[in-house]
């Protein structure tokens, strides 16, 4: 017992002081690369910040890992964050290219890329979790056990199932079994509209949405143009945009 214990406790103090370009180099997944945040954290990085994963063996991508608070339980951890809005800094009205290859800053606002997002969900099985704050410091989140895309051939269908509430509200159940949008690729479920350019985003839009987490950055309540902002419709209806919104994924046991 007492060696074990030495054992662990000389672990824990290369990891974050002596030897940390040791452990980046002995990661854990395919072809000993880390595919997302969980393998990070697996091979030791439990601090949240960027870090580069690799959802296909020559696509490595820099992306922020929630890990949690240290000292919580594991559980709270390991998120890959793959949408992030935080101050309105990064323009997310953007074309088809920006939204399949992924845009913005790892540390701020960003956009992961769906070719990225196709490539982690159809590789293993990923929860999602939304969390969610306003600009009075109220927090919410909506966490779905089953979230994944399809190809780009498929037009990225979401697939999200599971709902579990956060107080926030399931606003992703009307996109569900959607293709994703852009304001210059309509293949939303609006005959006679294009969603994107109506509320100014780029979403699984439906006939058109609930939530718009790509839309524009309001701080807070806006009643000139409807439902253009960071909208989560369930938490605070369509006319307040959020302060901050990050869709997060991670692997679930099969
Ligand atoms: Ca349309």
């Amino acid at each position: 017992m007492m060696e074990s214990h030495s054992f662990l406790v000389f672990s824990v103090v290369s990891v974050f002081g002596v030897l940390p370009t040791l452990v980046e180099s002995t990661p854990v997944s395919q072809d000993g690369l880390p595919t997302d945040c969980s393998d990070v954290y697996a091979s030791g990085q439990k601090v949240s910040g960027v870090y580069t994963i690799y959802p296909t063996a020559d696509t490595p991508v820099q992306v922020y890992c929630d890990m949690g608070c240290l000292g919580s339980k594991a559980e709270d951890g390991f998120w890959t964050v793959i949408q992030r809005r935080m101050d309105g800094s990064v323009n997310f009205y953007r074309p088809w290219e920006h939204y399949k290859k992924g845009f913005g800053d790892k540390y701020g606002e960003y956009w992961l890329g769906l070719e990225n997002i196709y490539q982690l969900t159809h590789k293993r099985k990923y929860e999602l979790k939304v969390d969610l704050q306003d600009f009075d410091g109220a927090t919410a989140f909506a966490r779905y056990s089953s979230f994944s895309i399809d190809s780009e051939a498929e037009g990225y269908k979401l697939h999200v199932s599971g709902f579990i509430n956060g107080s926030a509200g399931d606003s992703l159940a009307l996109h569900n079994g959607q293709k994703f949008s852009t304001f210059d690729k309509d293949q939303d479920s609006n005959a006679n509209g294009n969603c994107a350019k109506s509320y100014l985003g780029a979403f699984w839009y439906n006939n058109c949405h609930q939530a718009n987490p790509n839309g524009i950055y309001l701080w807070g309540r806006d009643g000139t143009l409807f439902a253009i902002g960071d909208v989560w419709y369930t938490w605070k209806t369509y006319d307040y945009g959020l302060k901050s919104i990050a869709m997060k994924i991670r692997p679930v046991a099969e």
